[in-house]
């Protein structure tokens, strides 16, 4: 069997945060309990077939910069072939749990349907072997309906009913693979479900048929009894200048009219969530307080450029404040940390990509053992507990009763004059944060 990255011999360890071997974990100890389950439980780490497997470092501006040994066959279905391996050993030398992928990330199109139908099966049973032999498992599968020119106004949103029978059929393929695959979740990210201008639009149907296409998907999810969980992925433009699932509160707003809430989760991503103005742990509670966190996308932007840069995470107060959100809630479920990440264009080589997710699963590592403990100590949340704990007792207890009302109100301000002032203490809180890092 070939050897794609002969440079790591042997899989990643975890040696402690003294050691200086840049091949070597500092904090993600796969086995280390906290907050009652292993450090690798706890994060269900996956990789991004997209971009770390088919990731060619080519932007807007230039052509690809890296040279990937399992991409160099001349012919699509041999690379494919060559980078499910290189995949698999890449996830075992990283000792990474899950992956994710795009049905044409693993397989590509074909000159018709039916052929690309057959090259995706072809792949999928490579990869089942291979999760087989490795103990990998799949956190998610999906379909791209954005890549090709006949996505150009849409897949379940297209105007043109063939196109919305394309995106059907493809969707069906790619929860077949993700049903032979174990998977634990299917995904859907409305890659081009979205409009450039009114001027050609019907908003109203778009919604509508964005709808029917998702009930649709959940008939066939019960039809094959996948067992997964079914995930919406919110982004507020890119490629569409306006995307239909803008941000998880406008995701949570449309499955609740459309009679889909019971069926969906959300993925969260967090440049996804910086580009919609929020910060990820906005996003990440927003859906928790629906109880309908279902995985993460971890990553970050650049603030300076602003566009969907996939940068790999290593932003430790994100990953604090992310992990503090994500246990509170529970911790995860189905769903895990999934790094929709790729290096810069810069970064040529293919052992950047080993560099850069053991960053990424130290950052994650260290901001779960100090959310952990700053959830664990309790300060912050007495803090938080006490602000509120006027609704706790007396009159504030009845309103959220139901048992109060405007006129009973006005008795008790006209009675007890002004409230008093109470500084919400942000500085004090925020330095507290950082003693813990
Ligand atoms: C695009 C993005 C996608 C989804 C999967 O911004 O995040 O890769 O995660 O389709
Ligand atoms: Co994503």
């Amino acid at each position: 069997m070939k050897n794609f990255f002969p440079e790591v011999r042997q899989v990643i360890r975890y040696e402690g945060a003294d050691s200086k071997n840049p091949l070597a974990f500092k904090y993600y100890d796969a086995d280390r309990i906290v907050g009652g389950k292993t450090m690798k439980e706890q994060l269900n780490f996956s990789l991004a077939y997209w971009h770390t497997l088919k990731g060619t470092g080519a932007d807007i501006f230039g052509a690809g910069t890296y040279k990937r040994p399992w991409l160099q066959n001349n012919d699509p279905m041999k690379d494919a072939e060559d980078t499910v391996y290189a995949a698999f050993e890449f996830i075992s030398k990283l000792g990474i749990p899950y992956y994710c992928f795009h049905d044409r990330d693993i397989a590509p199109e074909g000159e018709t349907f039916a052929e690309s139908c057959k090259n995706l099966e072809k792949i999928v049973a490579i990869a089942k072997k291979l999760q087989g032999e490795t103990g990998t498992r799949l956190l998610w599968g999906t379909a791209n309906l954005f890549s090709h020119p006949r996505y150009t106004h849409g897949g379940g949103t297209n105007p043109d009913a063939m196109t919305f029978a394309w995106a059907c059929a493809q969707v069906k393929n790619a929860m077949d693979a993700t049903l032979t695959l174990g998977g634990e979740n299917y995904l859907f990210w409305g890659g081009r479900e979205g409009y450039e201008t009114l001027l050609n639009t019907n908003y109203g149907r778009e919604q509508d048929q964005l709808a029917r296409f998702l009930h649709m998907a959940v008939d066939y999810k019960k039809k094959i009894g996948f067992k997964g969980l079914f995930m919406l992925e919110p982004k507020p433009h890119e490629p569409s200048a306006h995307q239909y699932d803008f941000d998880s509160a406008t995701v949570l707003g449309f499955l609740r009219k459309y009679d889909l809430l019971d069926y969906f989760r959300l993925n969260i991503e967090a440049n996804h969530a910086t580009l919609a103005g929020h910060t990820f742990e906005h996003e990440l509670t927003v859906a928790t307080a629906d109880g309908k966190l279902g995985s993460v996308d971890a990553n970050i932007g650049n603030p300076q450029l602003g566009w969907d840069t996939d940068q790999f995470p290593t932003n430790l107060y994100d990953a604090i404040k992310a992990m503090m959100v994500i246990l509170k809630s529970g911790g995860f479920t189905n769903g895990g940390l999934n790094f929709d990440a790729k290096p810069r264009r810069g970064s040529t080589d293919t052992i950047d990509l080993f560099h850069a997710h053991i960053g990424a699963m130290d950052t994650f590592a260290r901001g779960l053992l100090i959310a952990d403990k700053i959830i664990s100590d309790g300060e912050l949340d007495s803090f938080v507990k006490e602000r509120y704990s006027t609704f706790d007792s007396g009159f504030g207890a009845d309103i959220m009763k139901g048992k109060s009302s405007f006129d009973i109100l006005e008795k008790i301000v006209l009675e007890n004059g002004e409230p008093d002032m109470k500084s919400g203490r942000q500085e004090m809180l925020e330095n507290l944060i950082n003693q813990y890092i």
